[in-house]
């Protein structure tokens, strides 16, 4: 894995990632379909949502040029959690039955942004698809009560675009063949984003984790044992058994994987 990694372009790093969470479940969300995660050097314009507990984003519709990076403020001037998650309408409603089952998981992918009451946060993202992309609050109860919303990209723009699904269907297979050596299918694949001592907490970009039935996404998990924060760092690819454990999803075991 870490040999195919380096011959892979650096931009393409982001990429053959969600292909890697992808490539083992499909119909998982396929961040191309989107657009990516967005550099804050080429942010073209900064726009505030504004979440309420109206069950309403202010404002939910966006016009955006193909190409285009877009700095989103999501402010939540309500009293209860709320988040920003961008995705196709399939994806945003796959992931909101995921938090329905597991509420108190907390994911950290960048395509999304959740936000404490009073708390503002921001997603920077960029459009290189023309057409629709929608995004939703995901809490439980948010979304069924319509608090969602729509970017229209309007096509024009052309984009390096056309390297991309090349990259992210080679990664794609390679995740494929690494998931068939992985023998337990208890343990997930995942690479740690963070590690943080203090909370004892780790944030993992991961797989399929079939016994929770839970699609690829980047996930906050708590650790059974501060210690398995000590054999990894940020970059490590590491696979993983997390369970549900009273009310919250905790990360059990962690191997580093060579
Ligand atoms: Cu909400």
């Amino acid at each position: 894995m870490k040999s195919r990694n380096i011959l892979l372009a650096l931009p393409c790093a982001l990429l053959s990632l969600s292909a890697m969470a992808a490539g083992s479940h499909a119909g998982n969300h396929d961040d191309s379909a989107i657009g990516k995660p967005g550099v804050a050097s080429k942010v073209t314009r900064t726009v505030t949502v504004d979440m309420k507990d109206d069950m309403r984003f202010h404002s939910s519709n966006f016009n955006v040029k193909q190409g285009e990076t877009i700095r989103f403020v999501a402010k939540n001037s309500g009293k209860v959690k709320h988040e920003m998650v961008l995705g196709t309408q399939k994806d945003l409603k796959e992931h909101y039955e995921v938090m329905k089952k597991n509420p108190e998981m907390e994911h950290a992918d960048a395509n999304m942004v959740t936000v404490e009451p009073g708390k503002t946060g921001e997603i920077i993202w960029q459009f290189t698809k023309a057409g629709k992309v929608d995004f939703a609050c995901l809490q439980p109860g948010h979304y069924d009560a319509g608090m969602k919303g729509l970017v229209n990209v309007a096509g024009g723009a052309s984009s390096a675009q056309a390297a991309s699904p090349a990259v992210v269907t080679v990664a794609a297979v390679d995740a494929k063949k690494d998931s068939t050596m992985v023998a337990p299918t208890d343990m997930a694949d995942g690479e740690v984003r963070k590690v943080d001592m203090d909370t004892k907490k780790i944030t993992i970009r991961h797989g399929e984790i079939k016994n929770l039935d839970m699609p690829g996404m980047t996930m906050v998990f708590q650790v059974k044992d501060p210690a398995l924060l000590s054999k990894v760092k940020a970059g490590d690819k590491v696979r993983f058994k997390a369970e549900k454990s009273g009310g919250t999803i905790v990360a059990t075991d962690i191997q580093p994987v060579k």
